[in-house]
């Protein structure tokens, strides 16, 4: 059911990127075609998923939830490109491809990740690709701009380099990934929902419960797939965490642990949901997909 769901969206939200990321200009088409090839390269799409199935659950339609997909996932992209920069994290692989500053250049990957960072806001406040009332679309800027910036992922991410080599204790990891990774995965939810242009205070309250709970499961599994997973189902290099001395929660309580911790975030996040007013049940699958996927 969850593959069936996951394709849709996946369709949905590649069409409006393929939309977006069309060269304006014959001048700029290496610049494009490198946005393009960061973003269309095969991501498993799991925040605009979020995003459009947070907007069903308040009874939005998913046509509704398109532009804050698509905003997400150019966010999300561009952080992947600039996180594997040799000034970052050095890698050289990603969804199973050379890494964007590998297949172009540094440069034109820097300049891929800031144009990709600039487009997501321009899909979000335009009219053109966002339906919503521009009071809505207003404050779904807002909230992916406090996401993604420095009190959000780039603040995490800020944290994270700061923090190698070092011993953190479970409280520093968890507070490092609710910015880095948690924050976009909440805007995802947020903005899924803020775009039916229904949802109460209680109904987004919850989402956020469930989504600060599936935030952090997601990267647990992360850390765990890192251990567990080879290089070719990953896409990415296995042991990457470990080569980079990175804290992770395998590292902090042991892989048992910290498989049982995955599943009982998702636990924490289903039960937050678990309310007459939400038609929760994607929401569900995709908790229950976070803590099993196998990369
Ligand atoms: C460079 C500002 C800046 C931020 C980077 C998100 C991030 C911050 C770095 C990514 C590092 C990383 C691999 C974190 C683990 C969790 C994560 C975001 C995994 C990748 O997301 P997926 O699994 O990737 O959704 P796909 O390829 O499926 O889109």
């Amino acid at each position: 059911m969850i593959q069936a769901y996951q394709k849709c969206c996946q369709e949905r939200v590649d069409s409006v990127l393929t939309r977006v990321l069309q060269a304006k200009q014959p001048k700029l088409a290496r610049l494009y075609e490198a946005m393009y090839y960061s973003v269309m390269n095969g991501g498993k799409r799991v925040r605009p998923l979020l995003a459009y199935a947070a907007c069903e659950a308040v009874g939005g339609a998913m046509a509704q939830a398109d532009a804050a997909a698509s905003a997400i996932e150019l966010i999300h992209a561009y952080s992947l490109v600039h996180d594997d920069l040799p000034a970052m994290d050095d890698d050289d692989l990603r969804r199973g491809k050379p890494t964007t500053h590998i297949a172009y250049d540094e440069a034109c990957a820097i300049l891929a990740g800031d144009g990709l960072q600039s487009l997501a806001f321009e899909v979000l406040s335009s009219a053109e690709f966002n339906p919503c009332q521009a009071q809505t679309r207003l404050n779904m800027v807002l909230q992916l701009a406090q996401a993604a910036g420095p009190n959000g992922m780039v603040g995490g991410q800020a944290i994270d380099l700061g923090s190698v080599g070092k011993h953190l204790t479970p409280s520093d990891l968890e507070h490092m990934h609710r910015h880095k990774t948690g924050a976009l995965i909440c805007a995802a939810t947020y903005l899924g929902a803020l775009a039916s242009e229904k949802a109460s205070r209680q109904q987004l309250e919850s989402l956020h419960a469930y989504s600060q709970h599936i935030g952090l499961a997601f990267q647990v599994q992360d850390d765990i797939l890192d251990v567990i997973t080879d290089t070719s189902t990953l896409g990415k290099r296995q042991g990457s965490d470990i080569e980079h001395n990175k804290p992770t929660y395998p590292a902090l309580m042991g892989l048992d642990n910290a498989k049982e911790y995955a599943q009982e975030l998702k636990q924490q996040a289903i039960s937050a949901i678990t309310r007459d007013d939400l038609n929760a049940a994607h929401l569900i699958d995709l908790a229950e997909y976070i803590v099993n996927r196998n990369h």
